[in-house]
């Protein structure tokens, strides 16, 4: 059944068509979901795509009463869902996408179980501004927490912006304090600041680090994290241009292919 359920979502996000919420087909519990996702990353996988990463969902109480789901959720990053700043991406290879801005992290050394904020921070080579496409694979972008989970975290695709050394950009600045804004064709459509990630976006290293554990995952050198959205997620629109600013670490941003309304 989980493996069926992994085929379901699977097709799901390569069709761009919407599926009924899983649980509301069959009892299924919170391990059940990540066992879901684990399979279904494994098709993507066994159709040449690689990992890249892992990333956190619901690090934000603006995303929690957005989607009405407070637990903190991680799902699987692969190449496929690279978005390159300045790309057009072409909404008829989603359901129903939204943009989010994130914080991002690239690691060079391996960060696995419970972690102190000093390791964590070792771990670390790079932080970047992000934006994330996040799409439901669930009817009218609704779900539970498991739903979620079973889907991968609604992950679709990510932007990363320039690169900034860790260790030197918190010598000078405090990475929990950095204003956040997200434009749509140069205006504001989101605005948030760094703390709103789990008041410290390092704060989603640990948090990583820990969660990934329980399901005997890690993460590795090399391996993206996206730290979770600093406020609520805006649906896209054809035409659009989208960037996020992050105090002090740069600007990221795609477009959107076809007319404006
Ligand atoms: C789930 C993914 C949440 C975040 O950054 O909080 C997430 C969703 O909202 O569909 O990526
Ligand atoms: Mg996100």
């Amino acid at each position: 059944m989980l493996e069926q359920f992994a085929a379901v979502l699977d097709g799901a996000a390569k069709q761009a068509c919407a599926v009924r919420q899983l649980s509301q087909q069959s009892p299924i519990t919170l391990d059940d979901a990540y066992e879901i996702q684990r399979l279904s990353i494994e098709q993507r996988c066994a159709r040449g795509e690689r990992l890249t990463g892992f990333k956190l969902g619901f690090t934000s109480k603006a995303k929690q009463e957005q989607m009405g789901v407070s637990d903190l959720i991680w799902g699987r990053l692969t190449d496929a869902m690279v978005i390159h700043s300045g790309d057009e991406i072409d909404l008829s290879h989603y359901v129903h996408p939204r943009v989010e801005p994130e914080v991002a992290f690239i690691l060079d050394k391996p960060l696995a179980g419970d972690v102190s904020r000093e390791q964590a921070i070792a771990a670390v080579a790079w932080v970047m501004p992000a934006l994330e496409v996040i799409d439901s694979r669930y009817r009218d972008f609704k779900f539970s927490h498991i739903d979620v989970v079973a889907d991968n975290c609604s992950s679709t695709g990510y932007v990363l912006g320039p690169k900034t050394d860790l260790l030197s950009f918190m010598a000078e600045r405090d990475l929990a304090d950095l204003s956040m804004v997200m434009t749509a064709d140069g205006e504001p459509v989101a605005q948030g600041r760094s703390s709103a990630i789990l008041e410290d976006p390092i704060n989603a290293l640990i948090e990583a680090a820990r969660c990934l554990g329980e399901y005997g995952e890690s993460l590795k050198p090399g391996d993206v994290l996206l730290a979770g959205a600093a406020t609520a997620a805006v649906a896209l629109q054809p035409g659009q241009r989208i960037a996020t600013k992050v105090q002090g670490l740069g600007v990221c941003g795609f477009s959107v292919k076809g007319q404006q309304a």
